[in-house]
């Protein structure tokens, strides 16, 4: 048989990644001011469509980049070369305004939300294109902070402009080889060049080796580097501007010099599991040149913003790329004929069922980032109250770790609901799950992030009473749940009772954080009840306002307490905070086997091993 004979599957046909999607439109109009609604409304509904076809083609020109090292002389040129496609991805980024919006700010606080809902669109048909604009974006709110006058008249402009002639886009250097995450091994260091003066800041002479620099590409990074001695850790770093090409401004039309013009050599590109599109480099700093932005020896304090920043977008990343998949997934459905071609795959029950586990996650995670997204534009534009700017501090490490977490099973889930159509490459829901692993990891692994909140609710009024705030979590989550109406409290009320139980366990393995172990079930049982919170709020909003929605977000808040995995997270909690130093001494008898006396699991209280 030749291959057009016989039966010809039907390719499915994606919709408009805004207008067609369940969550986006009803989100936005609850988020947005009606007239800020009506004015982005339609350029999201053209940029769907423009995601469907230019960034889709774009994304089919990429291919991995490459570092010509030395040229036929011998002589080192370090010649970092990127695909037509991903130079293409970017400068569609830069026109669409993804940095432009949030920094234009036209539409006040709401401006993120619209930015943000842009690049979560194009998830899954941009490549990685998100994480160089993760890092322009987190540079940009730096400079904007900390920048002199000439850094903002020549280099803010550019990061934001929606011109990709002119634009520039940032990296990020923390790592270094001895620490990973923990900065305060930092070798790189920074010297003061006293002859030398520049309006940018400072003039240092950097030396050192960063071990992970994405978006290598780049015109400008910002970097942690020594000023203090060893022994101060990461009290003796400092944050530093550092062009990657030099003369950093340049005519338009002038050739792009390459990374050597600033003493800066490409060791290597690393061999990534994901993101293979990403040119991401081992850069030895020989002498390079870079300014001081901030105080010396504040450098952590000085690149928070970047990290709180970048760690948003990778939660929109997670949860975009579920987007991406579940599309993919649900359009197949409609397609695919089963049972000897007499049924559809939609119109089949069992099939639905793991289509709506896999989107009641989809609709917890989008209201989850979201909400943070809005508490980020309200903080930059200095009208969030106190509780909001420290809940934003909270939620921030919490939706990344959350998101990262929860999506990789999703967009599993996903491919196997094409069958072997989705394991192939073309399908693309491996290429963006490969992608989306690294969400895990960088800027913080999940433990990583669990400490880093127990850190940030250790902050007065943050979770708990103190002298003068009654808990913030507390306050928030009465808020909203009182604010339900008579009758859906009385079609809810178990599940606003387990909500509210919830909460108090939150706030308590905070403020008693009985063991170490706590962290990480403590953040998914604040993760799993911050959702929860929003799902929520959002059908409360739906209800009261008569949307057609209502009675799906209100079934998608009951499930999510009830099947979504905010019990089995409260459960966890309770066992470890109980557990003791028992469970610990077991954790390694269980890992490392017995190399002394074992404490009996039957020693331990039963409710240690529910
Ligand atoms: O390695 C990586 C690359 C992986 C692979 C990449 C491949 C391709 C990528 C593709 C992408 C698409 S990523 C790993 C990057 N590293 C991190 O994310 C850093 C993780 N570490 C942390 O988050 C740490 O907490 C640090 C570095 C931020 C700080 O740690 P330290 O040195 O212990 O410092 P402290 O003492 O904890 O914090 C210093 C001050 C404190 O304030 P004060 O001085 O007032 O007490 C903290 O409260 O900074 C404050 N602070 C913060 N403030 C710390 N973190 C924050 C924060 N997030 N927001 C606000």
């Amino acid at each position: 048989m030749r291959v057009e004979q016989g039966f010809q599957p039907t390719p499915y046909t994606e919709g408009n990644p805004f207008t067609t999607d369940p969550v986006l439109p009803n989100l936005l109009k609850r988020l947005l001011p009606r007239d800020v609604h009506e004015e982005v409304y339609g350029d999201l509904e053209r940029f769907g469509l423009k995601v469907l076809t230019t960034l889709h083609d774009l994304t089919s020109k990429t291919s991995e980049p490459r570092v010509v090292q030395y040229d036929q002389w011998g002589r080192r040129i370090d010649d970092l070369q990127t695909s037509e496609g991903w130079r293409g991805l970017k400068a569609q980024m830069q026109e669409e305004g993804v940095i432009g919006i949030p920094f234009e700010r036209k539409y006040g606080e709401f401006s993120r939300v619209y930015g943000f809902m842009k690049q979560f669109i194009a998830i899954g048909d941009s490549d990685v294109i998100s994480c160089p604009f993760a890092m322009t974006d987190g540079t940009s709110r730096v400079l904007e902070l900390v920048g002199s006058p000439a850094v903002k008249r020549d280099i803010f402009p550019r990061l934001t402009s929606r011109d990709p002639s002119l634009a520039f886009t940032a990296g990020q250097w923390m790592t270094e080889r001895p620490g990973g995450s923990d900065v305060s091994q930092t070798e790189t260091i920074a010297r003061p060049v006293s002859n030398a003066s520049s309006p940018y800041g400072p003039v240092y002479r950097i030396d050192g080796f960063k071990w992970f620099s994405s978006a290598t590409d780049s015109d400008i990074a910002v970097a942690l580097a020594r000023t203090g001695p060893p022994e101060s850790g990461s009290r003796g770093l400092s944050l530093f501007l550092i062009p990657l090409r030099r003369p950093l401004i340049r005519p338009v039309d002038a050739p792009r010099p390459p990374a050597l013009t600033n003493n800066i050599k490409i060791h290597r590109l690393k061999n990534k599991f994901g993101t293979k599109i990403l040119p991401t480099a081992e850069l030895s700093l020989e002498g390079a040149e870079g300014y001081l932005l901030g105080e010396v020896n504040q450098g952590v304090k000085f690149i928070t913003p970047v990290l709180n920043i970048t760690r948003i977008h990778s939660a929109l990343t997670s949860v975009g790329s579920i987007r991406k998949c579940l599309a993919i997934a649900t359009a197949y459905s409609s397609v695919r004929a089963i049972s000897g071609g007499r049924q559809l795959l939609k119109d089949n029950v069992l099939h639905v069922a793991e289509l709506a586990r896999a989107h009641l996650t989809y609709r917890a995670l989008t209201h989850f980032v979201f909400g943070v997204v809005l508490l980020l534009g309200k903080t930059e534009c200095k009208v969030a109250t106190d509780d909001e700017v420290l809940r934003l501090r909270l939620l921030t490490p919490a939706v990344k770790a959350f998101a990262a977490d929860k999506a990789s099973g999703v967009m599993e889930e996903c491919m196997t609901m094409l069958g072997g159509q989705g394991y192939m490459e073309e399908s693309r829901i491996g290429t963006v799950l490969k992608d989306a692993m690294v969400e895990k990891i960088w800027e913080g692994t999940t433990t990583v992030l669990s400490l880093d909140m127990v850190r940030a609710a250790a902050k007065p009024g943050v979770l708990h009473a103190s002298a003068s705030t009654i808990s913030n979590m507390h306050q928030w989550a009465n808020t909203i749940v009182s604010s339900c109406p008579a009758d859906l409290v009385h079609r809810l009320a178990e599940r606003l009772a387990t909500l509210r139980i919830c909460v108090t366990e939150v706030i308590s393995a905070y403020t008693n954080p009985s063991t170490p172990l706590l962290s990480r079930p403590t953040l998914a049982l604040f993760a799993y009840t911050t959702s929860a919170l929003y799902l929520l709020e959002h059908a409360i909003w739906a209800h009261e306002s008569g949307e057609a929605t209502a009675n799906t977000d209100i079934e998608v808040f009951r499930r999510w307490i009830d099947e979504g995995g905010l019990l089995p997270a409260l459960q966890d909690v309770r066992r470890v905070k109980t557990a003791g130093a028992d469970r610990t001494k077991m954790d390694a008898e269980i890992v490392y086997g017995n190399t002394s006396t074992t404490q009996v699991v039957d020693d331990l209280p039963i409710s240690a091993r529910l």
